[in-house]
Formats: C-alpha cells, structure tokens, sequence
C-alpha cells in the first residue's frame, strides 16, 4: 500500500527509470509529471518543426525532431503558452507512430472476417451501403459519429456534408461525453459557448478552486502552472473538491473530500454563505448580471431566498463534511483577491452537469470574480480539439457552425446561405447525441454510420447494450490500429493517417487555434480522414457542396464563413498558424493580435465605453441561475453499498489503443482494476490481487482488487484505458437531461469476492 508499490501513482523518477531515457525538465523546478523532453537515444535529429501534441485539451506546443520522414525526439516549445513543458504522453508519441501494428490498408468484413480490400472497393460498398439506407428509411437512418481528435477541416466537413448534404443532422462525438455540460453551461450563462478567461490568468490568481479535475495527472503542464504561481506567492491557496484524495487533492490548501454526486449542494451552500456574509460584489451584480429561476426572471431577493435551503449546516452531512468547511471555502472564494475554477470531468459527467457549470459560472458572476486578471471560469477540456473542431464548428446533433442552433430557424437560414445551400435543406430537427445515435442502430433506426477518430464499444457507458447496435448497423470504422474494440464491429475499416501525416488545425481550452503541418506520409496505404470525408461527398453525388480538395481550402472556406459570427476568426489565416504559436479566437482581422479575455475591452465585440460587456445575451447581462439539487438515481443502498467512480491515470490515453501500446507507459499503468480503501478492503474482506464480482444496475463485471490510501471510503475507482477490463460494462448510462451527457462518475454497486 505505500506509495512506490503502488503502480497507479508510479513516480515520474520510476518512471524514467523505466524507459532507461534521460529526462530534461528545462530551467524550470518542476514538481509534478511535467517534463520538457524525454531523450531516448533513436538516432540524431536533422531538423525542428514546431507542431502541437495530439492528445489533449492542454494544447501544448511541442518542437519535433526529425530524422527525414522519422518522428525522433519530442521536446517541448519554448516559445509555446506552456513554456516547454509537456508530459509523458506526448513525449511518447513517436512510438505510437511508428507501431508496426498500424492498420495499413482498407479491410472489408466477408463472412466474418476481414479481407484486404483497395480504397475503390471499400469506398464503393461505404458509398452503396449508405445510399441503400437512405433510399428505404430516409437521411435519419444513417450518421456519423466523430472525435474531439479530428482535425477542425474533418469534423467541419463531416457536419456539413451530412447536415447539408446528405439531410441528417445524426452528427455526433465523444466531446458529448466529455464536455457538452460545460458547453451548454457557458451558452446559458453567458450566451455563447467557450471560456472568457485563459491560461495566463494561472499567473494572475490568487485561490485556485479546482472541481472534479485532477489536473495533475490529466493537464500536467498547466498543473506545474499553478505550482508556480503558488511558488511566486505565498498568499495563493489550493483549494481542490474531489471525493478521491488524487495527487491533485495531496497538493491542496483545502481540500474538500465530498461524497461523489452531491455538488449541487456545495456550490448553491458556498452561494448562500457568500449572501449571508454580504460577500457579493453588487456594484458588478447590479450592471452586468440576471438573475432566473431556469423559467422567468427572479429579483435577487428571490435568489437570496432559494438560497436558504443550502444552509451549510442544512447540506454538510449529506455532502459528508462539515459547516464550517463549506464557509471557510466559500469565504476563500469570495474574499480572494482573484479567483480561479477549474474543472473537468468530475463537473461535466454527471447527471446535473448543466446546473453544475451554470452554478460554477454564477460563483464567479455573484463575487465578481471574473473578467479580470486571475478571475476566470475556465473549463478544462478533455481532448485536443473538442473546443475547435466539434464545439466551434457545431459538430454536434443539436449545433451548427459557430454557436448556432439546429432548432432556430434563423440560423439554419444563416447556414444555408453561407453553404450556399437552397432554403430548407437542413432538417429542423436535432439529430441523436451519442447515446441516441447507438440506441437507434439497436432499434434499427440507425442503419449505416461512419465512425472516425474514436472506440466507442469502449468509450460508452452501459457498453454491453450499445454493442447490440454496432452488431446490427453497417459500421464503417476509420481507424490507425485494426485491433479496437469497435474495429471489430466494422463492416469496413479505413487505415487513418495519424498525426504529422496530414495537416489541419487543433483549438484547444483557452479559444487557442494552432497548427499541426503535415511532416510524412502515411503509413502504407494509410490516408487522412480529410480526404475519406472528400472522397466520401464525390462518391454520394455532393462534391458541388465539399469543393475544396485540401485541408487549406477548408479553413479559408471556415475562416470565412466565421466572419458572420462572434466566433470570428477570419484573421487567423494558414500564413499565420505557420509562424505563429497559435491565436486565440475572436480575431477579425489579419492584423488583429487575437484575444486573450472575452468580454471586456480587447475583445474586439465589447463595445466602446464598457468595461465589461456580455454580449451573448440581448442586454449585456448574463445570468445567475438558482438551480435546485436533485439526487441521481444511482445512489448507494443496502443492495448495492459502494459507488463506482471511473476516470483516468497519467500514463494512459482513454482506451489505451495508442498508450497501452507503448511497453514503457503500459507498465506504468499496469492491468485495468477496481481500486479500493484499505478501509473498505477490510470491509470485503478483500485484499490486493483478489478476483471479484461487480454487480450494478447495468450488469455485472469480473475484475482484479488493488487497494490504496489514496481513494476514499465507500468509492470504489477504475480508469478505463484496458480492453481486456470494460468496466463500461457495469458503468450507468444516466444522463444530464440537457447536455445528454453521462454520468461516469457515479454508480452504485456491490462487490463479490470470486474464490
Ligand atoms: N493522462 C490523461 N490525461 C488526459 C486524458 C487521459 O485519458 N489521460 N484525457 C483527456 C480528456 S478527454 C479528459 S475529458 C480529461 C479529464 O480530466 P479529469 O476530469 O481531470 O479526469 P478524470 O479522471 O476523468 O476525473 C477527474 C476527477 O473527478 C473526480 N470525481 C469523481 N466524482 C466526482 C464528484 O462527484 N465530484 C467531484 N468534485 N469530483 C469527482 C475523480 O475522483 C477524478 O479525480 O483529461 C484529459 N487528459
Ligand atoms: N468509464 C469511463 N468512460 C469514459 C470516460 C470516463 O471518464 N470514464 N470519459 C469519456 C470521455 S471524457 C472521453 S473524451 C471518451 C474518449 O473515448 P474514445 O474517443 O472512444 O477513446 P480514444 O481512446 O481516445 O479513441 C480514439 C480512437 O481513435 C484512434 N485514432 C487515433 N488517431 C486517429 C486518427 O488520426 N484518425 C482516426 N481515424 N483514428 C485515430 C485511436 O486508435 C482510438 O481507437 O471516453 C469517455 N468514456
Ligand atoms: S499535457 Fe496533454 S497536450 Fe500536453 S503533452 Fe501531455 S498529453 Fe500532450
Ligand atoms: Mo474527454
């Protein structure tokens, strides 16, 4: 059980160790698992190419070595907004690139098995089979479903072939998994979707209130980011929610071990303390801030008075801590001189994700904290470009470009214009979200689907009912390994060029446009996804509608289109990306610097004279939501005493098709298992190593015991990066009624021990 037995939390020295490489961590004393360049000797470097990691929402830009078409050394940029430092992942990636096991041509699924087949073949049954559903059962029948990983030309172009081309608006991804809360939650409070704030504000705050994020594991660069403003000042304090004491919560201030599901209650209690303590910023309240009870308007008297039931010494018990924990963080909060949330997961995938952010953005409305430096809502994002390429260009079953909606009549009229499409070609009818869009291919609604990017068979909740689906429907699955998951449901499978093979944009967390250039060619007859969605729209008769030939067509096409918007990005032109370490979004023009924070003068949309301006919403004011709490149906009973809480580990991406491929970062992780208390160990009888039996609502699951300090009594933990350990079998799909995202962070269930 001590710390160094314990594989999860394997140190970064060990670590090195392991991968009997040399670790640079640059001039700066790095405290977490950043690191600047892991040197493993794979011959010398003949040139640097500035690009972007590929693997997450930090966004980090990274030089690359390499030896003619050989990725042989990563190393971080310097000059990038995380100041060189990376983390082990993208340190890696070069292993992933050049994995022998790369899928290499297209296969085609013939009585149960793949044969080899040519791009014409495999693109000509794809293209037969979706005309075949289309013409029995209408658009609706068939789908794409994306990734968060796609470049910002693939997502854009698969949205506007299926919305405007083909009539079905079933576009949907992973980013519904992962931050569609957070984005319906920033459009409510503010009117537009993406943060107001940015990483540089980490420099600025005073309190860092981090929320269902551990960021040390997950956003290790910008982790070391706010070791260092702590390091700078001696006023800055931690504060981290997390009902498991993650190496994030090790590091806190305060550190406030709620009990999973209940943050509803901490954020409207920490609301109330600040009311009843006169701690809100009224000058701030009465300018720029509504308040609405989700229906009508309310007075801020009435929100006073909703705030009541929160009382902390009303919700501690329920939330498992004390009153005066709850007032103490709540005073931090508001008396801080600038405060910072950040959160991620433990915020979004939950069944009230939606309140969750609106509470979180009302925190910072009501103190004022926000809209200046160091005071900022931000949202970390999961994946490296689930903010540009699916948030922004409206890749999702309910948005179109560029914060417009399905639903509104006026936008669809927008899109067709500037996709010079005739009026009323795109269905008013929002598609299926993820969920939705698998449950129609087990009803039989759902016939043929295109899927890129992403392992759902893997990836989903209640995984075992979705697969029915994929069984049923006619998947086409465009892929870099043929061993997924979902690979195996594939009536066709697609190799996909990765990474440096192709070019295209990443936005990331902070409204972040930066450039990855295409460095090699593909693995064998590997292409990029671009061009399957182009070949793909010739094949269906739309090449009218998807003209462009290449990825820098797109964006001016985008870039353009962007002008009629307050996403306007028309300056961030291919000539700019290639020199610069990326710009952040709203950027009209080509000599417009980008902008840094929303809302306040700088941004090119406040209007002259305001020091702070929301113009999402009609008057200027954004809203303070009074969202009432409301217990998920997955709670713990006397039939199923412990909760199951799912999530990540450093050294592994998602469902470990790229890291659990790379010997040194599999070991690392070790085997897919349920993490336990030691308390709760003893309870079960259990010890590290046991074999046991998980049962919850959903099912039920076979699984290896590993006990540990670190997690919490009465929770159990798994990540979910080992196929050969689907703890998606027993996780619940309930979800938020609003962001229809699922709440992997709470199930009930009750543990057996298998002798
Ligand atoms: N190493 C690594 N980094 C990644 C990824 C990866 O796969 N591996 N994936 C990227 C992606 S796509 C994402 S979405 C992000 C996710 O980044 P995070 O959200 O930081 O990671 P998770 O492990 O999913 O969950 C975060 C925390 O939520 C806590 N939590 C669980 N239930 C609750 C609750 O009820 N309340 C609160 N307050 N907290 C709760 C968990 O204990 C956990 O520590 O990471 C990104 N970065
Ligand atoms: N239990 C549990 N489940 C979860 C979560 C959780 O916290 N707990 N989190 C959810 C979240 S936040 C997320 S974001 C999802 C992620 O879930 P997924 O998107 O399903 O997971 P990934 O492993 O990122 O899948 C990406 C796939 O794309 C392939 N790939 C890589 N590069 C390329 C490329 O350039 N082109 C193509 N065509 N393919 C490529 C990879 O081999 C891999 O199979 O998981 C969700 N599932
Ligand atoms: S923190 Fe994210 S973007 Fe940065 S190197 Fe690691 S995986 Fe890549
Ligand atoms: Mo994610």
């Amino acid at each position: 059980m001590s710390e160094k037995k314990d594989d999860l939390r394997l140190s970064r020295r060990d670590f090195l160790k392991l991968t009997g490489g040399t670790v640079a961590v640059g001039g700066a004393a790095l405290s977490g698992w950043g690191l600047t360049e892991l040197i493993v000797d794979e011959g010398p470097v003949k040139s640097w190419h500035k690009s972007v990691c590929r693997y997450c929402g930090t966004g980090c830009g990274v030089m690359l070595g390499m030896n003619k078409d050989k990725l042989v050394r990563v190393r971080g940029d310097q000059e990038a907004h995380n100041k060189g430092v990376i983390c082990i992942k993208g340190s890696m990636l070069d292993k992933v690139m050049k994995s022998p096991e790369r899928l290499k041509t297209p296969k085609i699924k013939k009585n149960g098995k793949f044969v080899e087949a040519s791009w014409d073949e495999a693109m000509s049954l794809m293209t037969k089979k979706f005309k075949e559903a289309m013409a029995e059962s209408g658009p609706t029948s068939v789908g794409f479903y994306g990734s968060g990983q796609l470049l910002i030309e693939e997502s854009y172009t698969a949205n506007k072939l299926f919305k405007a081309g083909l009539g079905s608006n079933n576009v949907d991804g992973n980013p519904r998994l992962c931050m569609a809360s957070a984005a319906v939650g920033y459009t409510q409070t503010f009117g537009k979707d993406e943060p107001p704030g940015a990483y540089v504000d980490i420099d600025h705050a005073e309190t860092f209130f981090l929320i269902g994020s551990n960021a040390y594991e997950c956003h290790p660069p910008l982790w070391e980011r706010i070791m260092l403003r702590k390091k700078a000042d001696k006023n800055v304090k931690i504060i981290v929610v997390d009902p498991r004491k993650t190496k994030t919560a090790e590091h806190a201030d305060i550190y406030v071990p709620v009990l999973p599901g209940k943050d509803m209650l901490l954020i409207n209690s920490m609301c109330c303390v600040i009311a009843e303590l006169d701690l809100m910023d009224m000058d701030f309240v009465q300018k720029h801030v509504n308040f609405n009870d989700g229906k009508n308007k309310m007075s801020l008297e009435e929100y006073k008075e909703f705030l009541k039931d929160y009382r902390p010494e009303k919700v501690a018990d329920e939330l498992g801590i004390t009153p005066r924990l709850i007032r103490e963080v709540a005073y931090q909060f508001a008396a801080s001189k600038a405060t910072m949330s950040l959160w991620t997961m433990g915020i979004n995938q939950r069944v009230q994700g939606v309140f969750l952010n609106n509470t979180l953005n009302s925190l910072h409305l009501i103190t004022g904290q926000i809209c200046r430096p160091g005071a900022t809502p931000l949202s970390l994002t999961g994946q490296s470009n689930a903010c540009g390429g699916v948030r922004d260009t409206g890749s999702l079953a309910h948005l179109l470009p560029n914060g417009r909606l399905i639903a509104k009549e006026q936008h669809r009229r927008e899109m067709e214009k500037l996709w010079k499409v005739p009026e009323g070609t795109i269905a008013p009818k929002p598609g299926r979200h993820a969920l939705a869009m698998f449950d129609g291919m087990v009803t039989g609604d759902v016939k043929a689907a295109l899927i890129m990017c992403t392992n759902p068979a893997q990836s989903l909740p209640n995984n075992r009912y979705y697969r029915e689906g994929m069984e049923k429907a006619f998947l086409v699955v465009s892929e870099i390994f043929a061993d997924t998951e979902t690979a195996k449901y594939a009536d066709i499978l697609l190799p996909a060029a990765l990474y440096i093979e192709k070019e295209g944009v990443y936005g990331q967390t902070e409204r972040r446009y930066q450039l990855i250039e295409k460095l090699r060619e593909p693995v064998g007859e590997a292409r990029s996804d671009f061009d399957i969605l182009v070949d793909f729209a010739n094949r269906m008769g739309k090449g009218d509608l998807i003209s462009y030939k290449t990825s820098a067509e797109c964006w001016d096409e985008y870039r353009t289109i962007s002008k009629a918007s307050k996403y306007n990005f028309y300056g961030i032109t291919r000539e700019r990306l290639k020199k610069e370490r990326g710009i952040q979004w709203p950027c009209p023009t080509v000599d417009h610097p980008g902008t840094v924070r929303r809302y306040i003068p700088g941004d090119p949309f406040v209007p002259q004279g305001k020091d702070v301006y929301f113009y999402g919403k009609p008057d200027g004011k954004a809203v303070v939501f009074a969202r009432p709490y409301k217990a998920g149906k997955e709670d713990v009973s006397a039939e199923r005493p412990l909760f199951l809480t799912t999530g990540r580990v450093i050294s592994q991406w998602h469902t470990g098709t790229m890291t659990f491929r790379v010997p040194e970062l599999k070991h690392s992780a070790g085997p897919g298992r349920f993490v336990f208390h030691p308390q709760d160990a003893g309870l079960h009888d259990l010890k590290k190593g046991d074999k046991i039996e998980v049962d919850s609502s959903r099912g039920k699951m076979q699984g290896i015991v590993d006990v540990s300090e670190h997690e919490t009594p009465g929770v159990v933990f798994a990540a979910f990066y080992d196929a050969k350990f689907m703890v998606n079998n027993v996780v619940s799909d309930d979800h938020d009624p609003i962001s229809k995202e699922p709440d992997y962070k709470v199930t009930a269930i009750s543990v057996r021990k298998l002798s």
